[in-house]
């Protein structure tokens, strides 16, 4: 930083600390907003996924990168009923998993070909998507 830039800062804030303190509240805004979707686990992209039965999955809608392996873990926190109890990704997990309370589901694929798939109860009610780009 010049000194002209300091001394503009110094006239439009007259307490440094109160500016310091504000920088350090805007990089840790900064810092949670970013990786609330996707965080980086064992070279895969990572999506944590809440459910509920008033929402069910939550986010819903996901993308991901063609050839690179993608990771969703869905944690219930109920367990789901009736049609919607189980969970699959025609195409990329075809396997139904139970959506139990408190049990972790980990879905695990590296998608080849780009576009938009359906995430779906074993019987095929649309409840969100994968993008693959
Ligand atoms: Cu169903």
């Amino acid at each position: 930083m010049n000194d002209n830039g300091k001394k503009s800062v110094m006239e439009v804030e007259s307490n440094p600390m109160k500016m310091k303190r504000i920088s350090l509240l805007a990089i840790t805004l900064i810092t949670l907003a970013a990786p609330v979707t996707s965080f980086a686990t064992a070279n895969a992209a990572t999506f944590a996924v809440g459910y509920t039965n008033a929402h069910d999955i939550s986010p819903n809608n996901f993308t991901v990168k063609k050839g690179e392996k993608a990771r969703l873990e869905i944690n219930p926190t109920d367990t789901a009923t009736g049609c919607m109890s189980e969970i699959m990704i025609p195409g990329l997990w075809d396997k139904p998993q139970p959506l139990v309370k408190g049990k972790k589901i980990v879905i695990e694929f590296t998608p080849q070909k780009s576009g938009a798939y359906k995430i779906t109860c074993a019987m095929g009610v649309v409840r969100g998507a994968v993008n693959v780009r």
